[in-house]
Parts: C-alpha cells; structure tokens; sequence
C-alpha cells in the first residue's frame, strides 16, 4: 500500500503521531487531537515543527509527536507514568552533588529559608515539620538547629537521602530529623504536620512541577491551619533590552572578518531567539518599563488541576527610549509569618535583588523594535504544561504595542515588527484596528529535560 508519504513523492515528509490534544494559539498554528497523523515538512527548530494535518499547514510543538512506530511501541509499552516524569533521569542527577552544590552555594536562596527559620524560631517550638525534596537536608538542619520543632520529616526520593542521614547524625539532629527516602506521594509520614516547608521553584517559576509533589502533600499532610512555606508565588515580566546578547547571536552575521554572512540570520534567529535563555542575567538598566507580575500563586488554594494552563496579562508604560528586544521574568516567593502580624520573608530573584542561581530567563523576540517613553506594550502570557512531558512546559506570549508617536513613527515600528500597531490612546487593547492574531508573538518550549538538571 502507498503510503501518504509515498503519495506525495516528498521524501522529506515524515509522519508523526499526535501524543495528546494540542490547540495552537494563534493562526499560523495547528489545532489537533491525540491519535491524529501528521505530516511533518520541515524542523525549522527541535521545538517547532511545519507540519500539515487534512490539508492544512501550520506549526506544531515538536514534543507532541511521536514517530509513528515509537508511538505504537510506547502504546504497547503502556509508557508508565515515571516515565512522562522522567523520574529516573531527574531523581538521578539529585542523587550527585553538582545540583547540591549549586543551591546550597546559592547565598541568597539558602539564607531566605534560614532567615524563614530563625524569624519564625519561637513558634516553631514543638511543631511537625515536613522538609518535602530536603536534598542535603539543609532546611531541615536549620529547623532542628535554630528552632525547637517536636520533629522534622526530610523527605527525599533521590540516593542523596543516604548521605542526608549521615549529615543530620554528624551535625547531632538526629533526634528531631527522621529522613525518609522515596517520592512525597508515596511515603507514609507517622501524622500530619503543621508546617510544610520545601523549596520547589524550577525556572520560570514552574519548571520540573516539582510545585506538584508538594500541593498533593499538602491536601495529605497538612494539618487543617498548617502553614506552607512558600506561602505564595509571583511570576514577575518586564520589557527589556538586550543589546549585547542581540549583538553577540544577531549582528554578529553582518561583518565576521569584513563578509556578508547575512543570510545565515534567519537561522541565528531559529536557533537562538526561539527558546528561552535561561542564564540571563538582567542589569536593571535594561529594563525599558516598571515589571509587572503576570500571576500570582496562593500554595493553599491553587489545585494540581490549575497548573494545567495559567494565563496572565500585562500591560507596561515604556518609560525611557529604547530598543525592545524580549521580555526578562524572574520570580518572587513569600514565607508568611507564623504569628499573626509577624513579618513575611521574601526570596526574589529579580535584577535588584541579590543574584541567585536561577538567574532570570529572557525570552528574544523575532526583531527588535525601537520604543519611547509614553509607548505601551500590552498582552498576555500563556503557561501551558505538556501533557505528557510532566515537567515540561510551552510558555507563549502575545503583545502589542501601543505608540504615543506619530502615525508615520508608527509606520517604522509597524513595518520591522511585520503587525499592526495602533495609534496612541489610553486604550490598551486597541489593536482593534486588525486581528489579534496579528500582533507579535513569541511561543516558546522549554525544550526537553529539564534545565535545571541538563545544566
Ligand atoms: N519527592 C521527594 N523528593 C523530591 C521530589 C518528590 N516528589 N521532587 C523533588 N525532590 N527547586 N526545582 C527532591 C529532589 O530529588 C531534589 O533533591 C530536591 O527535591 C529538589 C529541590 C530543588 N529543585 C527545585
């Protein structure tokens, strides 16, 4: 039998199998449904692919799709759900000391949960104490040592929870901290606890969904009135510049030893402006307007079920002429008090803050725009798990921008941003004058493994 391939007499086509349902977010993207065959024209990046389905072209996230024969085989495999969690893999590089040794050298953020412990040391006297992901057991050392806790659970599922016995044994907390090695869903505590601390925030605040392990503990351990530490969570936006990172990737192909390498840039833009970097370190001179926070997280009330998808807005007044070349996030966690009225800590890893390892994350658009002082640049951000990569996610963000100059300025803006952008006016969303879908967008896919533990 002809296959479709054969059919089209492009060897180059390939067929893929859709892993789960998928609808695109703007009109250059594809809608489609578990089970479905696609074909596959071009990678034009490993997170993007031009594939067609019934006819229709359009792009597709490379890590719905499955191979033909590797999703029948995974099919008959039943692929175990470890597996979409990448468990194995992930519990493996915690069981190292390179991740170890990155968050414990992280200054800023050890010394937020330490600060955390010793502002909250009275009323943690005689409380239960669940250290989820303990690691090397710091946290959980602080509490035993610098806080009176009747006792503290240090739950780790990676083999670094052999030597985080010896250390709590060496630093003479082994009366208060009980380490019990295996994943937070699984593991049987001895009751509930009244506080349940762990530091789960990957990049973009999201990644890894380590966030996951700890709401299913809290709706298990978790006494009626316990508190979570973090309390909440803020994902925060900023329009920025980023001038030597556009000129080290873009301009680079203008003149390399006096030649026209030009033609290679649309490549450079695939390659280097369609994923997110995520070792970006932002000087607050760089930022073009006020951040914002696009969504805020409560630990008590948010549910597995909402981190699904998460959508936020925004809406930023340029303050100062500039060149906008992507939008910078870094996030924020508060610890509140246990005491009613006692100071809330607050770890932020933001550009005017201490440096942390998670560093911030910029997300490059296709071309840079110049902006003045009085533009707007609204719109929204979409944070969109994979359904079957579980500590993965696609993060899409759509904006326009609003000039308070000329209509002709405009033109100029209108012209390298290839969309419509409207005349100045107060209304934020009055890109009316032409479809949304027009506006600029960035979809970008935190490409596959996890950062954190890939680098
Ligand atoms: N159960 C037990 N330990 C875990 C779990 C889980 N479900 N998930 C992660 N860990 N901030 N993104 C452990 C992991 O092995 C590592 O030691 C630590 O928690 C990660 C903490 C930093 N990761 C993060």
């Amino acid at each position: 039998m002809q296959t479709e391939k054969e059919k089209q007499g492009d060897t180059s086509v390939e067929e893929y199998v859709a892993l789960s349902n998928f609808s695109g977010s703007s009109s250059d993207q594809l809608c489609f449904n578990s089970g479905d065959r696609l074909l596959v024209h071009a990678k034009p990046s490993s997170e993007w692919w031009w594939a067609e389905l019934y006819g229709v072209r359009g792009y597709v996230p490379a890590s719905y799709l499955r191979q033909d024969a590797a999703a029948e085989e995974e099919e008959d495999n039943h692929t175990s759900l470890e597996d979409q969690w990448q468990d194995e893999e992930y519990f493996g590089s915690y069981g190292t000391l390179r991740l170890h040794l990155e968050m414990l050298s992280d200054k800023s953020r050890t010394e937020a949960y330490r600060k955390v412990i010793v502002s909250n040391s009275a009323s943690l006297r005689s409380k239960v104490v669940m250290d989820l992901g303990c690691g090397t057991g710091i946290i959980s050392l602080f509490c035993a040592q610098l806080a009176q806790p009747s006792e503290v659970y240090a739950v780790e599922a990676s083999s670094m929870a052999e030597y985080t016995r010896q250390l709590v044994k060496q630093n003479g907390c082994e009366q208060v901290v009980t380490v019990l090695q295996g994943r937070a869903e699984e593991i049987e505590l001895p009751k509930q606890v009244d506080v349940l601390v762990s530091e789960w925030m990957g990049n973009c605040l999201l990644f890894e969904f380590m966030v996951e392990s700890v709401l299913l503990a809290r709706d298990r351990w978790l006494k009626e009135g316990g508190v979570m530490w973090p309390s909440s969570a803020a994902l925060t936006l900023v329009p920025c510049q980023a001038n030597s990172y556009y000129a080290e990737k873009m301009t680079f192909w203008e003149q390399p030893y006096g030649l026209d390498f030009t033609p290679l840039q649309p490549l450079a833009q695939q390659e280097f402006f369609t994923k997110p970097k995520f070792n970006h370190v932002i000087e607050p001179d760089d930022c073009l307007t006020a951040p914002s926070d696009v969504l805020c997280l409560d630990m008590y009330t948010l549910q597995v079920k909402d981190l699904e998808e998460i959508k936020g807005q925004f809406h930023f007044c340029v303050e100062k002429p500039g060149v906008f070349h992507g939008f910078t996030s870094w996030f924020t966690v508060h610890f509140e008090s246990l005491e009613t009225g006692g100071a809330t800590v607050e770890l932020n890893t933001g550009p005017n803050s201490q440096p942390t390892h998670w560093k911030q994350t910029l997300f490059m658009l296709d071309r840079p725009v110049s902006v003045h002082a009085g533009d707007s640049i609204s719109g929204t951000i979409l944070l969109r798990r994979n359904p079957f990569w579980r500590r993965h996610m696609t993060i899409t963000l759509h904006w326009s921008i609003n000039s308070c100059k000329k209509e002709t300025d405009n033109c100029q803006a209108n012209h390298r941003l290839g969309q419509r952008v409207s005349p100045c006016g107060g209304d934020r969303f009055s890109v009316g004058h032409g479809d949304p879908q027009e506006n600029s967008r960035i979809n970008l896919l935190l490409s596959l493994g996890s950062v954190r533990y890939q680098w």
